[in-house]
C-alpha cells in the first residue's frame, strides 16, 4: 500500500478527543523504546512523522495518524519506563487500557516485542489483556538488525514459544533496514479487508 499523504491528526488522552467516525485504527503497542513510532515512519517512508528518541518514554499520549482516510496508525504511550513518576505511569496505563477496551474502531492491535530480549512481565501482561479484548492482533519481533539474518527465524520461534501463540502471529521487522516492510504491509491490508 502506498499512502500518499500520511498526517498526524491528534494527541488524546481521552475519549471525547479520539478522531470521529468509524475509519478503521491499526494500534502499536509495546514497551517504551520498543520501536513503535520508528513503525510508523518507517512504513510511510517519513523520517520523522512520528516522534522518536533514543531517551524512552517520548511518547505519552495516544498519537492519531491519519493514512490518506483509509485507516489510522495510533501510536500509543510505551509501558515499563520507570523514570515516569508512579502516578504518571498510572495515568497513562488506564488511557491505554481504556482505548483497547472500549475502541470500536480498532482493527489489528499490533504487540511490539525486541527480538533480542525475553518478554517482560509487562508484555505477558499485555498480551494477555489484549487476548481478553477478543482483538485481532499479531506480534511484531522489532529491531531485528540486530541478530543476524539466519536466526531471525529461530529467535521468532522461540518467541512464539515463550508467549505461547502460534508463529504465524510474529513478524519480525527493521526500522533500521526496512525489510520485511512489505510483508508487513501484506498483513495490515489483509485485515483491513476483512
Ligand atoms: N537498530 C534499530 N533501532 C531501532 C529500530 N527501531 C527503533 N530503533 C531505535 O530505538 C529507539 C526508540 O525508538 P522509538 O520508535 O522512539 O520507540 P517507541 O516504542 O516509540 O518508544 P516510546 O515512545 O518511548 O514508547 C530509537 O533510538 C530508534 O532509533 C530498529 O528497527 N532497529
Ligand atoms: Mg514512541
Amino acid at each position: 500500500m502506498i499512502i500518499k499523504n500520511p498526517k498526524f491528526e491528534i494527541s488524546a488522552m481521552n475519549k471525547s478527543q479520539y478522531p470521529k467516525g468509524k475509519t478503521k485504527e491499526i494500534v502499536l503497542v509495546g514497551k517504551s523504546n520498543v520501536g513503535k513510532s520508528s513503525f510508523i515512519n518507517c512504513m510511510v517512508n517519513r523520517k520523522s512523522l512520528a516522534r522518536t528518541s533514543s531517551a524512552p518514554g517520548k511518547t505519552r499520549q495516544l498519537n492519531f495518524y491519519n493514512m490518506d482516510d483509509r485507516f489510522y496508525f495510533v501510536d500509543l504511550p510505551g509501558y515499563g519506563y520507570s523514570e515516569m513518576s508512579k502516578k504518571e505511569q498510572e495515568k497513562v496505563a488506564l488511557s491505554v487500557n481504556t482505548y483497547l477496551k472500549s475502541r470500536e474502531n480498532i482493527n489489528l492491535i499490533i504487540l511490539l516485542i525486541d527480538i533480542r530480549h525475553a518478554p517482560t512481565n509487562n508484555d505477558i501482561t499485555m498480551l494477555n489483556y489484549i487476548k481478553e479484548t477478543n482483538r485481532r492482533f499479531i506480534v511484531l519481533a522489532s529491531k531485528a538488525d540486530k541478530i543476524a539474518k539466519t536466526r531471525v527465524q529461530s529467535y521468532v520461534d522461540e518467541l512464539a514459544k515463550t508467549l505461547d501463540v502460534p508463529s504465524d502471529f510474529i513478524f519480525p521487522f527493521s526500522s533500521e533496514t526496512k525489510e520485511f516492510v512489505k510483508s508487513t504491509w501484506d498483513v495490515i491490508e489483509e485485515s483491513l479487508e476483512s
